[in-house]
């Protein structure tokens, strides 16, 4: 244990994640905020924006010795079918590096960590992780190890013991308190360089969406901001001129009425003509009335889970809506005049030719700005989805997976559920429905500049560069309309 006088009291947040465009860890401004309130300095190396990142944290640890390293893993990989870049192994090389050059705890946690804790602890050759939110536990385990105090009571501490990892139930806090300052990341320069800033409004989600892992890490319990907070830290954005930003809720519309009060906050505030922002949405509930508040409230464009837009399929992926919702939300957009994305997951259990078709027709009669059209369903461990593939046999004979099956019963590795009945050119039978209709973001191919994957998508970098801010969906729909 590391417990050198002067850095008694500093932890190290560290950020692996080197995508580009980048998108700010949010996380760690939060988790620096929390753990500064413990009475902790805090430490961010991110290696967003380093070139090398073994010389960065060489270069850290030879002047500082952190009482423990945070480590955040966001993405386990880009999730998309044709690329299947996963990021765990670059992870490991950064723990493996740390662990020769110091001996203060390793902690991970994260977005993707909380997904397969154990899985990827091991993998790493770590021993201890943090499974959801870091803000209440991450601080009081650091205290009670600095103190040799019993830390494996802590709530959502994942450890190894003799008898191999134990995972303890997370504590999910209350947000209505939750008043978190900005100032640990270089906000500033991601939002010059990622076109973005973030802020999220709520965590949790009780819906049962069978291939969703957002609730493993948030927990099913849906937990609210309050309005006035959620208006400051936006405040607090502004005044370092970022005036583009995504919420980083999983839909920011449910409840529908926590939504509403926000609109109406910032509408208070004015911030509706000095803000442009994104959000996710469930396609239900979506209002008229809300939508003409999002418009109000400075609502650049939304990004709709829809999945499907075949009846039978919305049932089998778990949605609680239909085909009909998505046309009355698309009305409510058009009526308002919000820019919107309709996120299409295809290829799921049960996906016909037909389901297919109607999908793609039914997104071209509805006609959003932009559709996402990915196909193939990447599986989680602990999801419906994996509980339903391990139902059907030995992944190695399953004709309806693409990606890793050998060793991969935990489903550690990218694999996809892409089903059999649409033969064996799924994605030239969806290029032959699409079309050539320029609405459509189509990932049939592994280039980035394709499609919209996120992953080192020099298209969007060099966008951003030239000036252009907000989701990067909506980037690419400008860029391809020939707008500002
Ligand atoms: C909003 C969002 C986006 C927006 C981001 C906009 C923005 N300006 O931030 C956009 C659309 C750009 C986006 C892009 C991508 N995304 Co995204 N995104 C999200 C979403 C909904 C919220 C992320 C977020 O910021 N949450 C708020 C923060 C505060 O929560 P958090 O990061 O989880 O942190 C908390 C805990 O995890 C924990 N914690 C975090 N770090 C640490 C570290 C330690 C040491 C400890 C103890 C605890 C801890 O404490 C934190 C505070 O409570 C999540 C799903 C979700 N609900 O989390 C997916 C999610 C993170 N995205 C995902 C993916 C795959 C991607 C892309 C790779 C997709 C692609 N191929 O393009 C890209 C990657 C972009 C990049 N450069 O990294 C996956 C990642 C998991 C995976 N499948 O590997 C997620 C989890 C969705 C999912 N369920 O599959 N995304
Ligand atoms: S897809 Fe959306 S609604 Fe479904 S479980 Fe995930 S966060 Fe909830």
């Amino acid at each position: 244990m590391n417990s050198i006088t002067p850095d008694a009291k500093k932890v190290l947040l560290i950020n692996p994640n080197q995508m580009k465009p980048p998108v700010a860890p949010l996380a760690l401004d939060y988790l620096a905020h929390a753990l500064r309130q413990n009475q902790f300095g805090v430490d961010i190396l991110d290696l967003c924006f380093s070139a090398d990142a073994a010389q960065a944290i060489d270069g850290y640890l030879a002047h500082n010795s952190p009482v423990a390293i945070g480590i955040t893993l966001r993405n386990i990989d880009d999730s998309f079918i044709a690329s299947q870049d996963f990021f765990v192994p670059e992870l490991k090389e950064i723990t493996d590096r740390l662990k020769t050059r110091t001996s203060a705890p390793l902690i991970l946690g994260g977005s993707g960590f909380s997904v397969m804790p154990e899985a990827i602890l091991s993998y790493c050759d770590v021993d201890l992780g943090l499974w959801g939110e870091g803000e209440y536990s991450l601080p009081l385990l650091i205290a009670k190890i600095a103190t040799n105090q019993e830390w494996r009571n802590v709530p959502g501490v994942v450890y190894r013991s003799d008898q191999g990892f134990h995972r303890n139930k997370p504590k999910y806090l209350k947000l209505s308190q939750f008043t978190p300052e900005r100032d640990a990341l270089d906000n500033r320069r991601y939002f010059v360089e990622g076109g973005m800033g973030a802020v999220e409004d709520k965590r949790g989600c009780a819906k049962g969406c069978i291939y969703c892992a957002d609730p493993l890490g948030k927990g099913k319990q849906v937990r609210l901001r309050a309005p006035d907070s959620v208006a400051d830290e936006i405040e607090k954005l502004l005044e370092l001129g970022i005036d583009h930003f995504h919420f980083c809720d999983g839909e920011f519309n449910m409840p529908e009425a926590h939504a509403r009060e926000v609109c109406l906050k910032l509408i208070e505030r004015g911030l509706g003509s000095k803000v442009r922002w994104y959000a996710y949405c469930s396609p239900a509930p979506f209002s008229d009335e809300l939508a003409n508040l999002c418009q109000r409230a400075g609502c650049a464009g939304i990004d709709f889970g829809a999945d499907s837009g075949n009846d039978s399929m919305l049932r089998k992926l778990g949605r609680d809506f239909t085909g009909d919702d998505l046309r009355r939300t698309a009305d409510a957009c058009h009526r308002q005049g919000i820019v919107f994305m309709y996120d299409l997951l295809l290829g799921g259990p049960g996906e016909s030719k037909k389901s297919l078709r109607e999908t793609i027709e039914l997104m071209k009669r509805l006609s959003p700005s932009r559709v996402g059209a990915a196909m193939g369903i990447r599986i989680f461990a602990q999801t419906k989805l994996a509980t339903l593939v391990q139902r059907q046999g030995p992944l190695t004979e399953n004709p309806n997976l693409h990606g890793t099956v050998e060793g991969n019963d935990n489903f550690f590795a990218p694999l996809f559920y892409l089903s059999s009945a649409l033969g064996s050119d799924a994605q030239g039978y969806l290029g032959e429905l699409i079309a050539g209709d320029e609405r459509f973001f189509f990932g049939a191919t592994g280039d980035a500049d394709q499609n919209y994957n996120y992953n080192e998508n020099t298209i969007l970098v060099n966008a951003i560069k030239a000036g252009y801010r907000g989701a990067f969906w909506d980037i690419l729909r400008r860029l391809a309309e020939g707008l500002p």
